[in-house]
């Protein structure tokens, strides 16, 4: 398929993906790791969707085995998601 198909294609799909999916991943190097209390210190890029610019703070995580295979250097990407209880990593991925 030459690029000039593709390119329509890929514009095609990324529309049709429904809003929640797109739901930006962030730029972040780890901190800090606190599996008792479930809390990643995370120095993050610009957080779009929540309109925060960059800075190092402290997140809740959904999960306390999100944290499994995190140390403080990893480079990563991650879901962050705003609730009630205030600022939740939804989901992390080690940033190759
Ligand atoms: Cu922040």
């Amino acid at each position: 398929m030459n690029k000039l198909l593709l390119t329509p294609l890929l514009l095609a799909l990324a529309i049709a993906l429904p809003a929640a999916a797109q739901a930006d991943l962030t730029d972040g190097e780890i901190r800090k790791v606190d599996t008792d209390a479930k809390k990643l210190t995370i120095k993050h890029g610009e957080i779009k969707h929540l309109d925060m610019p960059p800075m190092t703070m402290v997140f809740q995580v959904k999960d306390a085995s999100l944290l499994d295979n995190l140390k403080p250097g990893d480079r990563v990407r991650f879901a962050v998601e705003k609730t009630a209880g205030g600022l939740v990593v939804t989901a992390i991925q080690l940033d190759k």
